[in-house]
């Protein structure tokens, strides 16, 4: 049992015990230079997994999806991405400042874009439009309560795009956990689409890091990209070793959290003015909403003041994020905390 249970996040788990070891056992060296041979290590074994050619480790999901738009496109040419996605929403607008692309986000039902809404939006040659630089894809989908897009649906729309000659990028910070809620391997993911940021730093549980994949070229584009941004790591391979236990040992435990977000999502769903959609809860996302002015407030306060840490995601609503320093007695615990703060309205 831990003191503090923490939903606001999946960024929020330590590492574990086989974690710190390895960082401090890491065989080190100058990554500017490509001469870390645990980042290397870490790449690789990425690339792998994911069936790409090359990987390169970033210093976060953010970065990873900024070094990929602006390794795929020119300044002045337009994304095509939901418009729920985190790149549009949470990533201070980084592309537009520093990649120089213009964003064409669209609404989706549920987070995910379909063919058609590709097709339609893939400009025509005309010398008034922008050009169509890349496509950008979320799985599993955050602002959606994570939410899973399945490999199929992922080929029909990289089909689209690349019929029109327009790469494809996967924001899949929690792409292990579609992955394992799916229960298909991550490749199957990412096989249709040019290039994939995952978080090595969310459910995984190491304290930093993403990882890119993509072809040889475009990782040798977004190597430069992250020396621009000034994230040239020196011997990260400290860093770098935590990934690496990470992705050994940390993927197949996520059914877990996916399991204890259902009790809670289930739990929720029978408190007085709380309404959750059950169908969105696929993976170790919770969100849903009060419909009592001041009732997030209250929550979210009420359950602190309890040790349960909640996160206010707009002015109705909350988000839940199940990991791995929460286990099913937390969730009891929570939940007592919960129906005791909405027991009166
Ligand atoms: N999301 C964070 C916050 O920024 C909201 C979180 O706590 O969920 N893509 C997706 C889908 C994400 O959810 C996140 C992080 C990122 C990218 C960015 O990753 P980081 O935080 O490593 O820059």
């Amino acid at each position: 049992m831990h003191q503090i249970i923490d939903f606001r996040s999946d960024t929020m788990t330590l590492p574990t015990p086989a974690m710190r070891e390895a960082m401090a056992r890491a065989d080190v060296g100058d990554d500017v230079w490509e001469e870390d041979p645990t980042v290397k290590r870490l790449e690789a074994m990425a690339a792998e997994r994911l069936g790409k050619e090359a990987g390169l480790f970033v210093t976060s999901g953010t970065q990873g999806n900024l070094v990929s738009v602006c390794a795929h496109t020119q300044p002045g040419q337009e994304v095509v991405l939901d418009i729920d996605c985190h790149i549009f929403n949470a990533e201070v607008a980084g592309s537009a400042r520093l990649g120089g692309v213009q964003m064409r986000p669209l609404k989706t039902p549920r987070g995910f874009l379909s063919p058609d809404q590709v097709r339609e939006s893939i400009r025509p040659a005309n010398i008034h439009l922008p050009q169509t630089g890349l496509v950008c894809l979320e799985n599993t989908h955050n602002g959606h309560g994570g939410t899973c897009m399945t490999p199929e649906e992922t080929a029909a729309v990289a089909a689209v795009a690349h019929g029109a000659n327009v790469p494809v990028h996967l924001d899949g910070a929690r792409l292990f956990n579609a992955a394992v809620a799916l229960k298909r391997p991550a490749s199957d993911f990412t096989r249709h689409v040019d290039s994939v940021t995952f978080c090595v730093s969310k459910g995984l549980s190491a304290p930093v890091g993403s990882v890119v994949c993509g072809a040889r070229d475009f990782i040798a584009r977004a190597r430069r990209f992250r020396k621009m941004f000034g994230s040239g790591m020196r011997q990260a391979g400290i860093i770098a070793a935590a990934g690496i236990v990470a992705l050994e040992t940390m993927v197949d435990r996520l059914a877990d959290d996916h399991v204890n977000a259902r009790t809670l999502a289930e739990g929720l769903a029978r408190l007085p003015k709380v309404s959750i959609d059950l169908t969105s809860v696929q993976t170790n996302i919770v969100r849903f909403s009060v419909e009592r002015p001041g009732g997030v407030d209250e929550l979210v306060k009420g359950a602190a003041a309890r040790n349960v840490k909640v996160h206010a995601a707009g002015p109705t609503s909350i988000r839940c994020v199940t990991h791995k320093d929460i286990d099913a007695d937390d969730i009891t615990k929570a939940l007592e905390v919960f129906e005791d703060i909405t027991a009166r309205w």
